[in-house]
Protein backbone atom coordinates (compact mmCIF):
# COMPACT_ATOMS: atom_id res chain seq x y z
CA UNK A 1 0.00 0.00 0.00
CA UNK A 2 1.06 3.57 -0.98
CA UNK A 3 2.30 6.05 2.12
CA UNK A 4 -0.82 7.01 3.25
CA UNK A 5 -0.68 10.52 4.88
CA UNK A 6 -3.52 11.38 7.78
CA UNK A 7 -5.97 14.13 6.59
CA UNK A 8 -7.36 16.57 3.88
CA UNK A 9 -5.55 16.70 0.51
CA UNK A 10 -5.78 19.97 -0.63
CA UNK A 11 -8.19 21.27 -3.20
CA UNK A 12 -6.56 21.00 -7.33
CA UNK A 13 -8.98 24.22 -7.51
CA UNK A 14 -7.19 27.63 -7.39
CA UNK A 15 -9.47 29.30 -4.04
CA UNK A 16 -9.87 32.70 -4.87
CA UNK A 17 -11.13 34.16 -1.92
CA UNK A 18 -10.58 38.18 -2.50
CA UNK A 19 -14.29 38.65 -2.64
CA UNK A 20 -15.52 36.69 0.33
CA UNK A 21 -16.65 38.05 3.57
CA UNK A 22 -15.99 35.43 6.24
CA UNK A 23 -17.68 34.98 9.90
CA UNK A 24 -15.98 33.53 13.03
CA UNK A 25 -17.87 32.92 15.51
CA UNK A 26 -15.25 31.51 18.69
CA UNK A 27 -16.04 30.24 22.28
CA UNK A 28 -14.14 32.15 25.31
CA UNK A 29 -13.95 28.62 26.96
CA UNK A 30 -10.88 27.04 26.61
CA UNK A 31 -9.39 30.49 24.76
CA UNK A 32 -5.94 29.71 24.41
CA UNK A 33 -6.28 27.11 22.57
CA UNK A 34 -9.39 28.58 20.48
CA UNK A 35 -7.14 32.18 20.01
CA UNK A 36 -4.74 29.24 17.89
CA UNK A 37 -7.20 28.11 15.49
CA UNK A 38 -8.91 31.12 15.00
CA UNK A 39 -5.48 32.75 13.96
CA UNK A 40 -5.06 29.79 12.10
CA UNK A 41 -7.92 30.19 9.81
CA UNK A 42 -7.75 33.67 9.77
CA UNK A 43 -4.19 33.66 8.60
CA UNK A 44 -4.58 30.86 6.34
CA UNK A 45 -7.89 32.77 4.54
CA UNK A 46 -6.19 35.54 4.18
CA UNK A 47 -2.41 34.36 3.30
CA UNK A 48 -3.60 31.51 1.19
CA UNK A 49 -6.56 32.58 -0.48
CA UNK A 50 -6.36 36.06 -0.14
CA UNK A 51 -9.52 37.50 1.77
CA UNK A 52 -9.10 40.73 2.63
CA UNK A 53 -8.50 40.88 6.30
CA UNK A 54 -11.45 43.56 6.64
CA UNK A 55 -14.02 41.08 4.83
CA UNK A 56 -13.14 38.80 8.18
CA UNK A 57 -15.63 39.34 11.31
CA UNK A 58 -14.88 38.07 14.35
CA UNK A 59 -17.43 37.16 17.52
CA UNK A 60 -17.56 35.25 20.35
CA UNK A 61 -19.76 33.38 22.59
CA UNK A 62 -19.21 32.16 25.91
CA UNK A 63 -19.09 28.13 25.36
CA UNK A 64 -19.35 25.63 22.05
CA UNK A 65 -23.39 25.44 23.03
CA UNK A 66 -23.95 28.59 21.79
CA UNK A 67 -22.14 28.28 18.84
CA UNK A 68 -24.74 27.79 16.71
CA UNK A 69 -27.25 30.15 17.86
CA UNK A 70 -25.15 32.85 17.75
CA UNK A 71 -24.06 31.69 13.94
CA UNK A 72 -27.68 31.80 12.86
CA UNK A 73 -28.58 35.04 14.45
CA UNK A 74 -25.21 37.05 12.88
CA UNK A 75 -26.43 35.22 9.71
CA UNK A 76 -29.41 36.82 9.70
CA UNK A 77 -28.35 39.80 10.66
CA UNK A 78 -25.87 40.39 8.11
CA UNK A 79 -28.54 39.32 5.46
CA UNK A 80 -31.25 41.53 6.98
CA UNK A 81 -28.48 44.53 6.74
CA UNK A 82 -27.53 43.93 3.29
CA UNK A 83 -26.08 46.37 1.33
CA UNK A 84 -27.83 49.22 3.05
CA UNK A 85 -25.85 52.06 5.12
CA UNK A 86 -26.69 50.39 8.46
CA UNK A 87 -24.55 47.26 7.04
CA UNK A 88 -21.50 49.05 8.68
CA UNK A 89 -22.85 47.90 11.90
CA UNK A 90 -21.56 44.23 11.58
CA UNK A 91 -18.78 45.37 8.80
CA UNK A 92 -16.74 47.52 11.49
CA UNK A 93 -17.91 44.48 13.94
CA UNK A 94 -14.69 44.62 16.86
CA UNK A 95 -12.32 41.83 16.27
CA UNK A 96 -12.50 40.23 19.73
CA UNK A 97 -9.39 38.57 19.70
CA UNK A 98 -7.58 42.30 19.67
CA UNK A 99 -4.34 40.41 19.34
CA UNK A 100 -5.35 38.88 15.96
CA UNK A 101 -5.78 42.32 14.23
CA UNK A 102 -2.64 43.11 12.43
CA UNK A 103 -2.03 46.79 11.70
CA UNK A 104 -2.55 46.16 8.24
CA UNK A 105 -6.17 45.06 9.31
CA UNK A 106 -6.85 48.68 10.80
CA UNK A 107 -5.88 50.87 7.34
CA UNK A 108 -9.04 52.58 6.84
CA UNK A 109 -9.25 52.51 3.31
CA UNK A 110 -6.70 51.53 0.55
CA UNK A 111 -4.32 54.17 -0.84
CA UNK A 112 -4.63 52.30 -4.47
CA UNK A 113 -8.40 53.20 -5.86
CA UNK A 114 -7.97 49.92 -7.72
CA UNK A 115 -7.96 47.67 -4.46
CA UNK A 116 -10.66 45.55 -3.84
CA UNK A 117 -12.73 47.52 -0.98
CA UNK A 118 -14.75 45.61 1.94
CA UNK A 119 -17.68 43.97 1.74
CA UNK A 120 -20.67 44.64 3.36
CA UNK A 121 -23.63 42.49 4.01
CA UNK A 122 -24.27 38.58 4.16
CA UNK A 123 -21.52 36.24 5.16
CA UNK A 124 -20.29 33.96 2.44
CA UNK A 125 -19.07 31.22 5.14
CA UNK A 126 -19.30 31.11 8.70
CA UNK A 127 -16.59 29.09 10.80
CA UNK A 128 -17.71 27.82 13.86
CA UNK A 129 -14.56 27.56 16.41
CA UNK A 130 -14.21 25.88 19.83
CA UNK A 131 -12.89 22.67 22.09
CA UNK A 132 -14.80 20.68 24.00
CA UNK A 133 -12.41 18.97 26.36
CA UNK A 134 -13.95 15.28 28.30
CA UNK A 135 -13.97 15.76 31.67
CA UNK A 136 -15.75 13.14 34.29
CA UNK A 137 -19.31 13.87 33.90
CA UNK A 138 -21.46 13.41 30.55
CA UNK A 139 -21.73 16.85 29.93
CA UNK A 140 -18.85 16.36 27.01
CA UNK A 141 -21.22 14.26 25.03
CA UNK A 142 -23.90 16.30 25.20
CA UNK A 143 -22.56 19.13 24.22
CA UNK A 144 -20.64 17.45 21.02
CA UNK A 145 -23.59 15.80 20.10
CA UNK A 146 -26.16 19.05 20.65
CA UNK A 147 -23.30 21.22 18.44
CA UNK A 148 -22.48 18.78 15.28
CA UNK A 149 -25.60 18.69 15.28
CA UNK A 150 -26.74 21.97 15.81
CA UNK A 151 -24.11 23.60 13.57
CA UNK A 152 -25.02 21.06 10.74
CA UNK A 153 -28.86 22.64 10.68
CA UNK A 154 -27.57 26.44 10.55
CA UNK A 155 -25.71 25.74 7.34
CA UNK A 156 -28.42 23.61 6.08
CA UNK A 157 -31.42 26.41 6.70
CA UNK A 158 -29.53 29.44 6.43
CA UNK A 159 -27.74 27.77 2.61
CA UNK A 160 -24.59 29.21 4.24
CA UNK A 161 -21.91 26.89 4.46
CA UNK A 162 -20.87 26.78 7.84
CA UNK A 163 -17.79 24.96 9.10
CA UNK A 164 -17.33 22.48 11.89
CA UNK A 165 -14.20 24.14 13.76
CA UNK A 166 -14.96 22.54 17.14
CA UNK A 167 -12.21 19.97 18.44
CA UNK A 168 -13.79 17.53 20.03
CA UNK A 169 -10.95 16.06 22.59
CA UNK A 170 -10.26 13.28 25.69
CA UNK A 171 -7.69 15.22 26.76
CA UNK A 172 -5.85 18.76 26.99
CA UNK A 173 -2.85 16.84 25.17
CA UNK A 174 -4.94 16.10 22.11
CA UNK A 175 -6.38 19.53 21.95
CA UNK A 176 -3.02 21.23 22.11
CA UNK A 177 -1.88 18.81 19.85
CA UNK A 178 -4.31 19.50 17.18
CA UNK A 179 -4.17 23.90 17.91
CA UNK A 180 -0.83 23.42 16.47
CA UNK A 181 0.61 24.82 20.04
CA UNK A 182 2.91 21.55 20.85
CA UNK A 183 5.69 20.74 18.46
CA UNK A 184 4.82 18.35 15.23
CA UNK A 185 1.44 19.47 15.71
CA UNK A 186 -0.85 20.40 12.98
CA UNK A 187 -3.44 23.85 13.74
CA UNK A 188 -6.42 22.43 12.52
CA UNK A 189 -7.82 26.20 12.10
CA UNK A 190 -5.83 26.41 8.88
CA UNK A 191 -7.72 23.69 7.12
CA UNK A 192 -10.77 25.26 8.59
CA UNK A 193 -10.07 28.52 6.74
CA UNK A 194 -9.71 26.69 3.47
CA UNK A 195 -12.54 24.62 3.61
CA UNK A 196 -14.30 28.09 4.68
CA UNK A 197 -13.02 29.68 1.39
CA UNK A 198 -13.76 26.68 -0.51
CA UNK A 199 -17.05 25.84 0.44
CA UNK A 200 -18.12 29.31 -0.10
CA UNK A 201 -16.76 29.18 -3.69
CA UNK A 202 -19.19 26.45 -4.16
CA UNK A 203 -22.18 27.94 -2.33
CA UNK A 204 -21.53 31.05 -4.87
CA UNK A 205 -20.79 28.64 -7.85
CA UNK A 206 -17.63 29.72 -9.01
CA UNK A 207 -15.59 26.82 -8.42
C1 LIG B 1 -20.15 23.57 30.63
C2 LIG B 1 -19.06 23.36 29.66
C3 LIG B 1 -18.12 22.33 29.84
C4 LIG B 1 -18.18 21.40 31.00
N1 LIG B 1 -17.10 22.15 29.00
C5 LIG B 1 -16.98 22.97 27.93
C6 LIG B 1 -15.92 22.79 27.01
O1 LIG B 1 -15.04 21.94 27.16
N2 LIG B 1 -15.88 23.63 25.94
C7 LIG B 1 -16.82 24.60 25.71
O2 LIG B 1 -16.74 25.32 24.69
N3 LIG B 1 -17.84 24.79 26.59
C8 LIG B 1 -17.92 24.02 27.68
N4 LIG B 1 -18.95 24.21 28.57
C9 LIG B 1 -19.85 25.35 28.39
C10 LIG B 1 -21.04 25.10 27.45
O3 LIG B 1 -20.64 25.01 26.11
C11 LIG B 1 -22.06 26.27 27.57
O4 LIG B 1 -21.40 27.48 27.38
C12 LIG B 1 -22.76 26.29 28.92
O5 LIG B 1 -23.31 25.04 29.22
C13 LIG B 1 -23.87 27.36 28.92
O6 LIG B 1 -24.86 27.04 27.94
Amino acid sequence: MEHFEKGVTPSDKELNGSNLRVLIVHTRWNLPIVEALVKGAKETMISKHNVLAENIVIESVPGAYELPFAAKALIQSAQAQGSSASGDLLASATDLLGELTTSADKKPDSPNPGAKKAKKGAFDAVICVGVLIKGSTMHFEYICEAVSQGIMRVGLDSNIPVIFGVLTCLNDEQAHNRAGLVPNGHNHGEDWGSAAVEMALVKNRAL
